[in-house]
C-alpha cells in the first residue's frame, strides 16, 4: 500500500570519484530493496527526455538558484524561468553524457521520500551532513557551478514525485529489468 518505486542515477562524478559502492550502500542501508541496477551510457535523445523543460521544473529550478544568489548578495542576471531552465536542462545533458551512469530502482515503503531525504539538498553546499551530498560534495556551489557555466556535480540524481518516478522508470529499464523477489523484512510492511 505505501510501497512505491523511484528511479536513482549515479551520475559520472560518482563513478570518476570511485564513490559507487558507498553510494550503493547508503540506499541499501536505508531498508529500500534494489530491484534493477545497470550501467547506461545515456545519448542525447535519453538525456532530454530525461530532463524534460516542463514549466513547473523550470520555475523551481529558476527559484532555487536565485534565492540562493540572493541570500549570498551575488548578481542573479537571468529573468525568464523557461530561458533558464533551458540553460539548465543544456548543463544537465551534457553532464549526463559525460560518461556511463549507474541508474538502480530502489522499492519500498515511501521510497521517494526516504531517498531524496538520503540524497540531500540540490547544492551540496547547503545539503546537510549526513547525507550523500552534504557527505561527499559539500565544497560543490551554485556560486562555483554557475561562474564556470556548468551544472552543479551533485552525485546523484532521485525522483522526486510518484508521475516523475514512474516515467524516468520507464525511461530507463525495460519492464524485464526490474525484478520481483522477496526478502525477509517484506513481511513487516
Ligand atoms: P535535484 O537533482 O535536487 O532534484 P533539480 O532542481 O531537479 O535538482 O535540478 C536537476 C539538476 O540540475 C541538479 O541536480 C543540478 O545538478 C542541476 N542544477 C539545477 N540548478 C542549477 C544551477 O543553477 N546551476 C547549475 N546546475 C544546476
Ligand atoms: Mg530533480
Amino acid at each position: 500500500m505505501h510501497t512505491e518505486k523511484t528511479l536513482i542515477l549515479i551520475k559520472h562524478d560518482g563513478l570518476a570519484r570511485n564513490l559507487l559502492g558507498k553510494i550503493i550502500s547508503r540506499f541499501e542501508e536505508t531498508g529500500l530493496k534494489i530491484v534493477g541496477m545497470k550501467m547506461i551510457w545515456a545519448d542525447e535523445s535519453l538525456a532530454k527526455k530525461h530532463y524534460v523543460l516542463d514549466e513547473t521544473w523550470a520555475k523551481n529550478v529558476f527559484e532555487k538558484t536565485k534565492t540562493t544568489h540572493e541570500r549570498e548578495g551575488k548578481p542573479f542576471t537571468y529573468k525568464d524561468p523557461l530561458e533558464f531552465g533551458r540553460l539548465i536542462q543544456s548543463w544537465n545533458s551534457e553532464f549526463l553524457r559525460e560518461g556511463p551512469v549507474i541508474a538502480v530502482v530502489l522499492q519500498g515503503p515511501h521510497a521517494i521520500e526516504v531517498v531524496r531525504k538520503f540524497v540531500g539538498s540540490t547544492e551540496p553546499r547547503q545539503a546537510a551532513p549526513g547525507t550523500i551530498r552534504g557527505d561527499f560534495a559539500m565544497i560543490e556551489s551554485y556560486a562555483i557551478a554557475n561562474s564556470k557555466a556548468r551544472v552543479l556535480r551533485n552525485l546523484v540524481h532521485a525522483s522526486d514525485t510518484p508521475e516523475n518516478a514512474k516515467r524516468e522508470i520507464e525511461l530507463w529499464f525495460s519492464p524485464n529489468e526490474i525484478h520481483n523477489y522477496k526478502k525477509e523484512i517484506d513481511k513487516y510492511f
